[in-house]
């Protein structure tokens, strides 16, 4: 030889349990030291914290991908059916205590971080959450990943690796100033790159027709340009099982073959830096909620991702099939609201194009595979693409959406003959003037199921958007009331509240959220309840202790805690609660010795940076606070409080302590909310009109538990019929005329009194939201809340039913009836084969 071997130190002992899969304290603590030095270069008097979290990170992954790979193995020697959940929105939250928790480790790790001198909470803190969504929609995406491997069902979620998330809110001078969530800045140790399976996405061109060999008509399509799609995997485990499925996210590169063709032209720098135009495309996250962004690149992200994931799934599908026969018995997609819908197009431009299927028999696999939910009633946020950018980009397409209008529309006929009115209402393409595909349409048509995310929603679904389409195909309609997660929404973010459930009635209820029915009866135990009221008087301290340091706001522990966070719309109508906010203020000011129960308003959420009218509610939100946090006749006694950044962090930190869950918007407008959810399960009451899930929330909990208010959706709608006019409110009721006139005057903002004109007259000459309308019942409403408030121990007695009766709003429960009324899936059991000996 040339070179001798090293001959190995005396002391290497070899080492029985393996440091990537064993579960021992000790072999975490080996584990964690290996990946330190080895991953992150680092030993312990060099490494910072953000080295001690990213090797805990590595740490846990070893053990998911563990996992990750028995269960991609079992599905695939098993020939399983799977879900695959189409969704431009995840809204994942940080994963380490979420990882931790569901692979059953945290003890442990706490105990391992212990011995080395660390605390898990100092680490988990430092990891940058995954924003990759707006809100509800994006959320409900994550919650649905987590129930699908809890409930042990095969299940991929797809979407875009965006580089940008939704973007970071700070409040500067009372408004909302948006920076760049730079989330892989420092890496992201929880996913894997699997350069391997890149696909390749086309854009643009033109089609042409052709024989092929056979003498067959088909169609070809000569793309202009070709991005490459390269997936980033996420391990997602199920809580206490061994299943880890996987969200693959798509991120968008260059094609050397397309861009760089200019090489021979000379231009070199030319063709490198046109590299930026491909990578644009999962760049960054379109930052609205409700509402449609109408822009090119937007519908090149929703292509992009759409296309990558079909092919993925064929692929998959092909490993273990010859041909398409079985492709809608082994393979279900759902499309989360309209943003992916696409799909039902490229799906048959596969099957047709590629791989040469009959469109008779390619569509009925389409319509056999897709299942469609939406998400929104507003006229707003329906999406509706030009066609002649549909020309352009995608011209194959969308001669695939004119035949199969084509097809559909003869359908129609042929049940409503002569009906042109409802064809030209029906029809895929919208006419008169700019000619725009409706893409609810194409999901509706393509899908064997259409859903609605709670009762009231599908039901206005069926009567109002797509009542035509439920005439024509009643049976596709169903409802899902959406849930959360109760891992993350309580188990995770109340540790306290968790264990004090879990003394009393066992931990089954984590994955059989229905068990909480078991607390019932401990309302008649004193100890209990004073327990209960303990342990949110701590979660509100620690509330409060996060708003003295991030707002300098000194507030009242004791006051009740009302909260509303969520996106800022107007139909959610934080306005609504505000004005409620001055009306006490003035009463105040009219007569500062009034008995007034303290409060804590406490606001947080993101408006669309466009989104003019709602970026000024928060400036008039945070001018408010400032006035009647600082004016000294309120003595302290009103509090109000925007914080920054809403986020699925925050929410966990916000939840826990708020004893009041304001849910206020029009009835009719909000689709479920789930926000609703998490605070009443946390214990907090619902002040709440007849919207979305809230009917749902108040038949559980019971009517004498909700604090009911507003209009009906029955009666907004006949409001609006006989004509509304705002102004017959503001004529007839004092203290409102009042209120309006205390923001008119420029009282909150002498600096610039007009600045708030725009709310104003928004409400006095339009009050789309009804407002105005509701303000007396709103008002009246609260006072009640503050009534049974004084009364501690029937508040007390009011929270724990309220979560002792959420069972029904987990998303296991919503996941368990998709999977037998929609997806057809079954569970399968995942048995960890090569577990190390000491896990056994
Ligand atoms: C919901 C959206 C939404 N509905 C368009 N629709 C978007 C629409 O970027 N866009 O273009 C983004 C989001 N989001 C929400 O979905 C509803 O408002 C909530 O009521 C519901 O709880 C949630 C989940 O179903």
């Amino acid at each position: 030889p040339v070179q001798p071997d090293i001959a190995p130190p005396e002391d290497v002992r070899i080492q029985i349990e393996d440091d990537r899969t064993g579960l021992t304290v000790e072999t975490l603590k080996r584990a964690f030291a290996d990946n330190l030095y080895y991953i992150q270069g680092k030993n312990e008097s060099l490494a910072t914290p953000f080295d001690y979290y990213m090797a805990l990170a590595y740490t846990v992954r070893d053990r998911l991908l563990h996992r990750w790979i028995n269960t991609t193995t079992t599905y695939l020697e098993q020939d399983v059916k799977s879900v695959h959940y189409l969704s431009a929105e995840f809204l994942m939250g940080r994963q380490l205590s979420n990882n931790l928790l569901n692979l059953g480790l945290y003890q442990r790790v706490l105990q391992a971080l212990h011995e080395s001198g660390l605390n898990l909470n100092d680490l988990t803190v430092l990891e940058a959450e995954p924003g990759l969504g707006n809100g509800g929609l994006g959320r409900l995406a994550a919650c649905f990943l987590d129930s699908l491997a809890t409930l042990e069902i095969p299940a991929v979620g797809y979407g875009i690796r965006y580089e940008f998330g939704i973007f970071d809110q700070r409040i500067q001078d009372g408004a909302q100033v948006e920076y760049p969530d730079k989330w892989l800045r420092f890496g992201n140790p929880w996913e894997l790159r699997r350069p391997e399976l890149t696909a390749e996405v086309l854009f643009g061109g033109y089609t042409e027709a052709y024989q092929d060999a056979e003498g067959n008509y088909r169609v070809r399509w000569i793309p202009e340009r070709k991005v490459l799609g390269t997936p980033y995997d996420t391990p997602v485990p199920g809580y206490n099982n061994h299943t880890v499925n996987v969200l693959r996210l798509w991120r968008a590169g260059a094609s050397e073959e397309f861009d760089f063709r200019v090489f021979d032209s000379g231009d070199y720098v030319g063709s490198v830096t046109s590299k930026i135009f491909s990578e644009n495309i999962s760049k960054v996250l379109y930052p609205n909620d409700n509402t449609e962004q109408g822009k090119q690149l937007r519908l090149e992200q929703q292509y992009f991702f759409v296309s990558c994931s079909l092919q993925d799934i064929i692929k998959t599908y092909r490993r273990n099939h010859q041909n398409f026969d079985q492709f809608h018995e082994k393979v279900a997609i759902q499309l989360n609201d309209t943003h992916p819908s696409i799909g039902v197009a490229e799906l048959m431009r596969l099957l047709v194009d590629r791989y040469h299927l009959g469109w008779n028999r390619a569509w009925y696999i389409t319509k056999n595979t897709f299942a469609y939910t939406n998400h929104t009633l507003l006229a707003e946020a329906l999406e509706r693409w030009p066609v002649s950018l549909f020309e352009r980009l995608l011209p194959r397409h969308l001669e695939i959406i004119y035949e199969i209008n084509r097809r559909f529309l003869d359908e129609v006929r042929a049940k409503y003959p002569d009906d042109t009115g409802r064809l030209a209402r029906m029809s895929l393409i919208e006419e008169g003037g700019e000619k725009y595909v409706r893409m609810a349409h194409l999901a509706c048509v393509g899908s064997h199921s259409i859903n609605g995310v709670a009762a009231l929603h599908t039901e206005l679904l069926q009567q109002d958007v797509l009542r035509d389409f439920y005439a024509l195909w009643p049976e596709r309609f169903n409802n899902k009331t959406n849930g959360v997660t109760p891992r993350r929404w309580l188990l995770s973010s109340n540790p306290k509240l968790s264990e004090l459930i879990t003394e009393k009635i066992g931990l089954g209820w984590v994955t059989q959220l229905e068990q909480f029915k078991q607390l019932e009866p401990l309302v008649d135990d004193a100890e209990f309840c004073q327990r209960w009221r303990q342990i949110k008087q701590e979660r509100k301290q620690e509330l409060a202790e996060y708003i003295l340091l991030y707002n300098d706001i000194v507030i009242d522990p004791n006051s009740l805690f009302d909260v509303q966070v969520k996106r800022l719309h107007e139909y959610k109508r934080q306005l609504l609660n505000v004005l409620y906010i001055i009306t006490l203020y003035n009463r105040i000011k009219k007569n500062p010795n009034i008995d007034i129960l303290p409060r804590t308003f406490i606001f947080a959420g993101k408006a669309a940076p466009g989104y003019f009218i709602a970026k000024l509610i928060i400036k008039l939100i945070n001018s408010v606070a400032k006035v009647v946090n600082n004016d000294p006749d309120v003595r302290d006694r009103l509090k109000v409080v925007f914080l920054e950044g809403f986020s699925v962090s925050l929410g966990e930190r916000v939840y826990p302590a708020a004893e009041l869950s304001e849910q206020i918007s029009t009835a009719g407008k909000e689709a479920s909310g789930t926000g609703n959810m998490k605070f009443a399960m946390n214990g907090a009451l619902t002040i709440g009109t007849l919207d979305g899930a809230n009917i749902e929330i108040r038949e559980a909990v019971g009517a004498e538990n909700f604090f009911l208010f507003g209009l009906t959706t029955e009666e907004v709608y006949a409001l609006k019929a006989k004509g509304y006019n705002p102004m017959d409110y503001y004529n007839t009721n004092g203290e409102l005329r009042e209120v309006m006139e205390r923001i008119a005057s420029g009282y909150f903002c002498p600096e610039n009194p007009h600045l708030f004109q725009p709310i104003v007259d928004s409400l006095m000459h339009k009050d789309e939201y009804l407002l105005f309308a509701d303000y007396q019942s709103y008002i009246q409403c609260q006072e009640q809340v503050s009534q049974a408030y004084r009364h501690q121990e029937n508040w007390t007695r009011m929270s724990i039913l309220n979560s002792a009766r959420m069972g029904f709003f987990s998303s296991d429960r919503t996941i368990r009836e998709y999977c037998q009324d929609i997806w057809k899936v079954e569970p399968v059991k995942i048995d960890l084969k090569e577990y190390s000996q000491e896990t056994a």
